[in-house]
């Protein structure tokens, strides 16, 4: 399925081919990658591909196999999530999302490892849930567990009572964040993190107020 997004603003970039983003649609990192794209009003056209998918083509895309995967007006394919945002972070003027100092930057940067360290944990217990039951691995289960309720409550203690992750300022790391917490509200109804860490669940409800977010609610 290929679905034109249309933005208010295009890229500054030379235009030979209009950029692609290949990606599924309950891809958290895809989300990231989407949500950043409107935010900076990047036009490009939306491919849907599910790699795991018998048909898909994915691979041919990125050898890696996974999405998201952004195509370049040359044909020239970027991967993974953290390269494509970075990348068009700095092709857009529109409303940066990356602090351009080292310090500020490096912390958002931080803050986005630490949701995709989420959603890496939580997508592999997805997986390991979805095999016959006599080869899941009740450990494997709780190692992957352990490691997102701790990112949770760092995340929890690090936003404090600030409007955003890093302050007073919204960026790619509540872009990053709000994703993962998206994933885990898919994924994984059944987590107490909003009774655990009302704050994380306030940025949740702030996030949901920014079209990008409400347009890329994960659909199953
Ligand atoms: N670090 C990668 C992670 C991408 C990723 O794990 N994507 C999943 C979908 S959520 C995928 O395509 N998995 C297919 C596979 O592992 O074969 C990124 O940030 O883009």
């Amino acid at each position: 399925m290929q679905t034109r997004m249309t933005m208010a603003i295009r890229s500054t970039n030379p235009v030979n081919q209009r950029m692609k983003l290949i990606a599924s649609l309950t891809s958290p990192f895809a989300r990231k990658v989407r949500i950043v794209a409107a935010e900076k009003h990047i036009d490009y056209d939306l491919v849907v591909d599910v790699p795991w998918e018998a048909n898909t083509r994915v691979p041919a895309y990125n050898p890696l196999g996974k999405v998201p995967v952004w195509v370049m007006e040359d044909g020239k394919t970027l991967f993974d999530s953290r390269v494509i945002v970075e990348y068009l972070d700095s092709v857009s003027p529109v409303g940066h999302l990356l602090p351009r100092e080292p310090r500020p930057r490096i912390l958002v940067k931080r803050w986005e490892a630490l949701a995709d360290g989420i959603c890496d944990a939580a997508a592999s217990v997805f997986l390991e849930r979805k095999r016959p039951p006599e080869q899941q691995s009740q450990d494997w289960i709780l190692r992957q567990m352990t490691k997102v309720t701790a990112a949770l409550e760092v995340m929890s203690e690090d936003l404090g009572d600030q409007e955003w992750c890093t302050g007073e300022f919204f960026n790619l790391s509540d872009i990053a964040t709000g994703c993962a917490l998206g994933y885990l509200q898919l994924r994984f109804p059944e987590l107490d993190w909003r009774r655990l860490h009302p704050n994380l669940s306030a940025l949740h409800e702030r996030l949901m107020q920014r079209p990008a977010f409400r347009d890329s609610v994960p659909v199953v």
